[in-house]
């Protein structure tokens, strides 16, 4: 057997000092351990000079890591440009915000042949590899156009949108195409399967056999590209483990000790449009407005760590954000209260594992999520003994399997508000119940369990027949 070769756009190479990483990060390391493998992506470095492909690389406890440089505004099409501001709305259900440009998606195609050049003379001919998002759907048919013949497999962590949305994006068709060169196409859950299924069918008129193949030959011989679903999960173990310690340190200690008696509600997530931060803040001051007994008995800490600041739509959306935690704080406050608190920053991750552990509410509310590991997080995090409540959007690719949360539509303000009540009001065994029934889901399906689910069927798709040579 070859090794397993993992590519995406950002590698999360080792760095001293750094916090501990994140449950994919992790997961992805521990299964590239295992297979001996090498890690390949963007160097996080641009050149003014053309793309060389030049490699550099590194190996770390039993892992390659070998990255690139890119042209920077080959990387500024790809990245800013196609993957995130046309790519990401899109899968996001977002055809609104979509701000197509020919010359992005130019650069989107040539980031990608690029990768395939440097990567192609890495790989032996028994490896497997394993590609990862939407930065890097065409990776797989570049691979095959310079002769490829190993297993790939793909993976996309965002939603699969069905052709209605899907086919807004000029070129709909050829991105679609492009999955037709992997063997194994994995999507978060049974919704975005659906999605998937549903542009093969009215996008590239393909249809799934029972087993959800399909088969073409867009890619040289003809091959049955598998489709299926797999639910990402976090390191369950390690973070409650990390969350029991964090409650004891100093930073738990000063929340424990600034929030008096009153009850705390905890969100976090980069600053995103999808992530439904406006909608929460409007469901948290429905709360306040509906329910005066809450006032003055509950806080909102919202931490919201900047990320895509060159894309307008993020900074417009900070500014709203701005704007309303002001205004709800403006209504609310008492000389002692700040009904919303607000970090518009990264905090640790060992720090927000014991928020979560504090808070009594963890309030997940975005519009669109591929799944929402700060939804398995704040579960993770909870004292068995004195649980808090999940309240969650049923639009999170989590929603298919937390039924233990309080779901809501976030779009929904008052409705968001009546479930923040019952969460505050909710009685120890009820939590308990709930609780118990998610963290069992949660231990059974972590990140590594995901990796090696996802691997395992990859491993089991039959490859292509090539022609015999020499006709
Ligand atoms: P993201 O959109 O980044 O991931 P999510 O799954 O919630 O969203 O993961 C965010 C991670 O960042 C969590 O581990 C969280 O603890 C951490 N984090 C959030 N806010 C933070 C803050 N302010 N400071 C520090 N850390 C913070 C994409 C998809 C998701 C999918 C994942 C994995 O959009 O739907 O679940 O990939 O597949």
């Amino acid at each position: 057997m070859g090794r397993l070769i993992v590519v995406s756009n950002r590698v999360a190479l080792p760095r001293r000092g750094e916090p501990t990483a994140g449950g994919l990060a992790v997961a992805l390391k521990d299964v590239l351990k295992a297979n001996g493998g090498l890690w390949f992506g963007w160097s996080g470095e641009t050149t003014k000079g053309p793309t060389t492909g030049e490699l550099k690389t590194v190996r770390y406890q039993g892992i390659d890591y070998a990255t690139i440089d890119l042209n920077e505004n080959d990387y500024k099409g790809f990245y800013a440009g196609y993957s995130n501001n046309i790519l990401w709305p899109l899968f996001h259900f977002r055809i609104g915000l979509l701000e197509y440009d020919r010359k992005q998606a130019d650069a989107y195609r040539r980031v990608n042949r690029d990768f395939a050049k440097a990567l192609m003379p890495l790989l032996g001919p028994d490896d497997t590899i394993w590609i990862h998002d939407y930065q890097m759907i065409p990776l797989g048919a570049e691979l095959r156009a310079l002769g490829a013949k190993q297993r790939i497999g793909f993976f996309l962590h965002i939603p699969f949108p069905p052709w209605a949305v899907f086919s807004a994006l000029p070129g709909a068709d050829k991105l679609l195409r492009g999955l037709l060169a992997y063997d194994l196409v994995g999507v978060q859950t049974q919704r975005d399967l659906s999605g998937m299924i549903d542009c093969m069918r009215h996008g590239l008129d393909l249809r799934t056999d029972a087993d959800c193949g399909v088969v073409s030959s867009a890619w040289g011989p003809k091959r049955r590209t598998q489709l299926s679903h797999h639910a990402i999960g976090i390191d369950t173990r390690g973070f409650a483990t990390t969350a029991r310690k964090a409650a004891f340190g100093p930073d738990a200690q000063r929340m424990r000790a600034s929030m008096g008696d009153r009850k705390l509600i905890v969100g976090a997530e980069r600053l995103d449009y999808t992530k439904g931060l406006p909608h929460r803040l409007r469901g948290f001051g429905a709360l306040l407005d509906n329910f005066p007994e809450h006032r003055n008995r509950v806080t909102y800490f919202q931490v919201a760590a900047r990320s895509r600041n060159e894309v307008a739509s993020y900074r417009d959306l900070k500014r709203e954000l701005d704007t309303l935690a002001g205004r709800i704080n403006g209504d609310h406050a008492e000389f002692d209260w700040t009904p919303v608190r607000y970090v518009a920053r990264a905090v640790a991750r060992d720090t927000l594992a014991g928020f979560y552990r504090l808070a009594d509410v963890g309030l997940v509310t975005p519009l669109r999520d591929g799944m929402n590991l700060v939804a398995k997080e704040y579960v993770a995090a909870q004292d068995p003994d004195n649980p808090g409540v999940l309240v969650l959007s049923s639009f999170a690719g989590a929603a298919e399997t937390m039924d233990g949360a309080l779901l809501v539509n976030p779009l929904d303000a008052e409705a968001m508000a009546e479930q923040l009540d019952r969460a505050l009001k909710m009685p120890l065994g009820e939590r308990k119940e709930r609780w118990a029934g998610m963290m069992a889901g949660l231990e059974e399906q972590t990140a590594a369990r995901w990796a090696e689910n996802f691997l395992t069927e990859l491993e089991e798709q039959v490859l292509p027949v090539e022609p015999p040579t020499g006709l």
